[in-house]
């Protein structure tokens, strides 16, 4: 009984302590308002970003995109659009925390993540998604302090 009752208290616990934080996580309304917004389409076996071009919006015609390299500023929140071409894939970047599925025909889905440090981290896919899944291997790149701003602009 004690071994039974005592952990399942215990997750209870955790799971009300942490009621706050989920939502904060997960619930597209409670995401920070000055996110730079960025589009992210996984497919066989690689990684498309898109960004916004010189209008600042994006999914208009002028985004530009680079592939299995997600370009973005230090200490600012991004959001990404997540969608996948083909199969399920999932985005996941270990040392942010952050996992999160990309289903074929399903829009809307979001993630945010703020990088506190500047460097070049592994972004990978963690769902089987056929023979290349092994190479389905990108980057994330936090450039410094008002680097990002001229990397974009070069860009466009
Ligand atoms: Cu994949």
């Amino acid at each position: 009984m004690i071994w039974t009752v005592l952990p399942a208290l215990f997750i209870v616990g955790l799971a009300v302590a942490s009621q706050t934080v989920w939502p904060q996580i997960k619930d597209p309304d409670q995401f920070p308002g000055d996110a730079l917004q960025l589009g992210v389409e996984a497919s066989q076996f690689e990684w498309n970003v898109r960004y916004p071009g010189p209008d600042g919006e994006l999914g208009t015609n002028d985004d530009f995109t680079t592939r299995n390299q997600l370009h973005v500023p230090v200490r600012r929140p991004v959001v990404v659009h997540l969608t996948s071409a083909d199969v399920i894939h999932s985005f996941f970047i270990p040392s942010f925390r952050i996992k999160q599925d990309a289903v074929p025909g399903m829009e809307g889905v979001r993630v945010w993540f703020e990088a506190t440090d500047a460097g070049e981290y592994p972004l990978a896919c963690a769902e089987l998604c056929g023979l290349g899944h092994y190479r389905m291997r990108a980057s994330v790149i936090v450039h410094p302090e008002g680097e990002h701003e001229s990397w974009m602009a070069e860009q466009r």
